[in-house]
């Protein structure tokens, strides 16, 4: 095993956003691409000598080849140890508890999360340091500004290790680990909840469906629900990874997991319908004929997190990201513990998180977590849902109509317009920063604008401050608008505009969500002229 420089340039675009680096697979699959930013990694973590690593991914079509062109370069830069999931998988959140209970020095996780799969779709790559959370915004700046002088990258040659056998081999001088990816993560789920709790609630009969949309989620789902919870045999469905996800987005929302919605809201609906996503960290919860959005779902697990063993001492403080709802706020306040509002992104709960600062934290997408990890957790926040199902014994429709009486609704939306010319989209959100000083105090469709600014988050722990998150608009009934771009897309941009109204009374609880936020939705179209600037008349996906 001989170790090689290899000559290279820099390539342009190498840089993360909002969940590290994303691009056609096709780019990733080009000469020296993966390799390049591979390597600019290592360099910009202060190498690799000596440490050891978690690797795995969500199955997607090139996860195979890049598990086997990372291994080789790390061994040639001297990594002393690669722990990684067999057959080259590993879900987010279960990567994310290795690189914690291993010790390890970080982890690369290769994924594109929700985004699809397949050659002529998308693949990704992301970091995670030591705490088991992806690099923060001071790690990803190094890891862009490396791609941008790289010149050489090593890599050994050796032939491709078979990732199917669980156990240690060596390539060059480096220890490889093959472990089973579900077994610890399993392990951790049943510290956290009630299993014996759940396991009764399944013999009495309630019914479930889990969909896991094709993506890495399925192993884990059949393992924890079915074998060790003992749900019914065809409780997951869509179990089996594919590398391009059975042609589909594993997106979990009613519009790509119409599947699931269909048979929640038909005549034989189960109790409880959940999914997941590619990587496996976002959950979408569905009841009999009720779809739970994500910024309630934080809300309401907030509230009852104390169901749980784990929260069963309640909670340090509560976080999420700015667009989502402010349903959680209010739980926060009644709990009397900290609430923080942070940009979008999972990295920047890891400082919260770190200082013992928050217990739960949450996102509008459909992501869910707590401090069990450093990442958002789909099947965790499955899994706390059913703990507490388990223990109030109530339909989600109830549950659901009991918190808005306690705390008020927040109705929620968001609208995307995907594939916009990067340059309209940006002129949309210029224009917007340059005239969010004049509208306080201007009326739109009968609101009032109470305040706007573009979002800057102070991190109260490391006290970094990051800039230009998202123009939010409050009114002063309450209601509210934020717009932003994806920093997750693969092509032109994509304009997320989210909506949100608050109605305390419980008379109104019961409104169909577009008609609830119509005004919202008008008054957008008004202060942001989004027809104007993407020329479309309507969102591709409302979620
Ligand atoms: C989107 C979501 C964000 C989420 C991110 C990664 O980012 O809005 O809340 O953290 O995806 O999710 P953006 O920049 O496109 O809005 V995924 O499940 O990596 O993992
Ligand atoms: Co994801």
């Amino acid at each position: 095993t001989r170790i090689l420089t290899v000559p290279t340039q820099p390539i342009e675009g190498q840089k993360p956003g909002t969940s590290g680096l994303r691009k056609k697979t096709k780019i990733f699959m080009g000469p020296h691409y993966l390799e390049n930013f591979t390597q600019s990694v290592f360099d910009a973590i202060g190498g690799v000598q000596g440490k050891t690593l978690i690797l795995g991914g969500d199955g997607r079509y090139f996860n195979d080849r890049a598990v086997q062109v990372i291994l080789r370069m790390a061994a040639a830069n001297g990594a002393a140890r690669m722990i990684v999931g067999q057959g080259g998988l590993l879900s987010t959140p279960a990567a994310s508890n290795l690189i914690r209970k291993r010790k390890a020095d970080g982890g690369v996780i290769l994924s594109a999360s929700h985004n699809p799969g397949g050659i002529d779709e998308d693949f990704g790559m992301k970091f995670n340091g030591a705490n088991g959370g992806p690099a923060p915004e001071s790690v990803t700046d190094l890891i862009f500004a490396r791609t941008a002088e790289l010149t050489e990258y090593r890599t050994l040659e050796a032939a491709d290790l078979d990732l199917g056998l669980i156990g240690t081999t060596k390539m060059g001088d480096m220890a490889v680990e093959i472990v089973d990816p579900v077994a610890d993560y399993a392990q951790l789920m049943g510290e956290l909840f009630d299993f014996e709790t759940i396991r009764n609630l399944f013999i009495g009969g309630f019914t479930m469906r889990f969909d896991a949309m094709h993506a890495v989620t399925g192993p884990y789902a059949k393992e924890i629900l079915e074998g060790i919870l003992g749900a019914p045999k065809g409780t997951v469905v869509n179990a089996v990874p594919s590398p391009d996800f059975g042609g589909g987005h594993p997106d979990p929302n009613p519009v790509w997991a119409k599947d699931l919605m269909d048979t929640m809201f038909g005549k034989d609906a189960p109790d409880f319908g959940a999914a997941s996503d590619g990587d496996g960290d976002r959950n979408m919860i569905v009841g009999r004929g009720i779809y739970v959005t994500p910024s309630d779902s934080l809300a309401v697990l907030a509230a009852n997190a104390h169901l749980a063993p784990a929260y069963a001492k309640g909670l340090a403080g509560i976080a999420r990201s700015m667009p989502t709802s402010r349903a959680a706020d209010r739980v926060a306040a009644k709990l009397g513990v900290e609430c923080h509002e942070t940009p979008t992104g999972w990295k920047f709960f890891g400082n919260l998180l770190d200082a013992g600062r928050v217990t739960i934290c949450g996102e509008e997408s459909a992501g869910t977590g707590s401090d069990h990890v450093r990442e958002k957790d789909g099947l965790w926040a499955v899994l706390l849902w059913l703990n507490i199902l388990a223990r109030r014994i109530e339909p989600v429709e109830q549950i659901m109509s009991a918190h808005w009486a306690e705390f008020g609704r927040n109705y929620y939306s968001r609208n995307d317009y995907e594939a916009v010319p990067s340059e309209r989209a940006n002129a949309l959100m210029q224009r917007l920063r340059d005239i969010s000083g004049d509208l306080v105090g201007q009326k739109y469709q009968g609101l009032t604008v109470e305040s706007a600014d573009d979002f800057a988050y102070l991190d109260p722990v490391d006290g970094s401050v990051s800039k230009s998150q998202g123009i939010r608009i409050s009114f002063t009934d309450g209601s509210r608008l934020v717009l932003r771009l994806s920093g997750t897309g693969t092509e032109g941009a994509t304009l997320r505009v989210y909506l949100e109204r608050y109605e305390a009374d419980p008379t109104r609880h019961e409104m169909p969500v577009e008609q609830a936020l119509a005004p919202v939705i008008a008054a957008a179209e008004e202060i942001a002229l989004i027809r104007e600037f993407t020329g479309r008349n309507r969102p591709d996906v409302t979620t």
